[in-house]
């Protein structure tokens, strides 16, 4: 009895040795590892004839068992190792890294300083109004007092579209059609791309920005536009900004001014920015000319008004320091994308 399980411990450990030195994958060692080793394999059957032994056989047969089993076990150990996958990181995969940020859109930074502009006056009562940037040149240039012998309605300073039809110089022709359309009290502000035959360079793009403003009312003073333009000033720029009024011409306003405010870059003492002066231009501007009044049906008589236009350009050129106005127009993402 001894001899025959000692005989089958012993072929056992022989062809156990021999499947598992042949397996191929870590799947095939594991169902080894269960036939031979398992709950219900061949060393537990061998071992179960056990019961029916002598006290005196018992030890030396089971002594074998164990030796046969961890002598097995030990082999199995060693196929699993050489059969595993390569670990992860051997196949180059590193999940330790951070994720790519997502894409993110943004604003254009004229139009963010657009925006904030037509905030500000929203707060001081100003409408937001657009209109048609194809115009006849009645609406923009007779009906705002500059006659078509005028230099600005020239050919070329103006793209005609056709015979009487222009791309808007300026928003101007809008606040015409808004006075047409709305009696007085009126505030409005106009953004528009407007167009004129100009240079490309550094400071000049022929598709540019404008901003207008107009306010049309009983009894409105020039103390009324000072008063008006100095507090967008504080808004935009800040509340130590100043500002002065410098005498101008403009076809559609009398008398007519140039706006600076004090440089926001040296706060007024003087820098290359500013270009030692301590001021920067940033608007034109005017009381309405009665014949513009006429012109759009309202009583010069009994109406006056203010009205400004401003390039939002170039103030995100001052506002972020920017040398060449072409950046805006060109649309280079590592340069838009320091504005989201
Ligand atoms: C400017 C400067 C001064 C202006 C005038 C008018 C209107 F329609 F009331 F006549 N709109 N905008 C104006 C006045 C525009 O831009 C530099």
């Amino acid at each position: 009895m001894t001899v025959d399980l000692i005989r089958q411990l012993r072929e056992l450990e022989e062809e156990g040795a021999r499947t598992t030195t042949a397996a191929s994958s870590a799947d095939e060692v594991e169902r080894l590892r269960i036939e031979l080793l398992g709950r219900k394999g061949r060393l537990t059957g061998i071992l179960r004839q056990l019961g029916s032994m002598s006290a005196e056989e018992r030890p030396r047969v089971g002594a074998e068992a164990n030796r046969v089993k961890e002598a097995l076990t030990a082999l199995l150990d060693e196929r699993i190792d050489a059969t595993a996958e390569p670990a992860p990181a051997a196949s180059g995969l590193d999940l330790t890294l951070p994720g790519r940020p997502r894409w993110r859109g943004g604003l254009h930074p004229v139009t963010q300083v657009v925006d904030e502009i037509c905030e500000i006056f929203r707060d001081l009562g100003f409408t937001r109004v657009s209109g048609p940037e194809a115009e006849t040149v009645e609406y923009n240039f007779s009906k705002l007092n500059t006659p078509l012998d005028h230099p600005a309605a020239d050919m070329h300073d103006t793209f005609y579209l056709a015979e009487g039809v222009v791309l808007r110089t300026h928003t101007s022709p809008v606040q015409a059609r808004v006075m047409e359309q709305f009696k007085p009290p009126v505030r409005v502000v106009v953004p528009g791309a407007c167009y004129r035959r100009d240079s490309y360079d550094a400071s000049h793009a022929p598709i540019f920005e404008q901003i207008e403003g107009l306010a049309v009312d009983e009894g409105i003073t020039f103390v009324d536009f000072k008063a008006t333009i100095s507090e967008f000033a504080r808004r935009f720029f800040g509340p130590s900004t100043r500002t002065r009024f410098r005498p101008s011409f403009f076809p559609f306003t009398e008398p007519s001014a140039e706006v600076d405010v004090s440089c926001q870059i040296c706060g007024g003492s003087g820098c290359s920015a500013c270009k030692g002066t301590g001021w920067m231009e940033i608007m034109g501007a005017g009381m309405v000319d009665p014949s513009v009044f006429e012109n759009v049906g309202y009583d010069p008589e009994r109406y006056t008004g203010f009205a400004f236009g401003m390039g939002p350009a170039r103030i995100a050129m001052q506002r972020y320091r920017i040398p060449d106005i072409r950046l805006f127009y060109e649309n280079d993402v590592r340069f838009l994308e320091q504005f989201v």
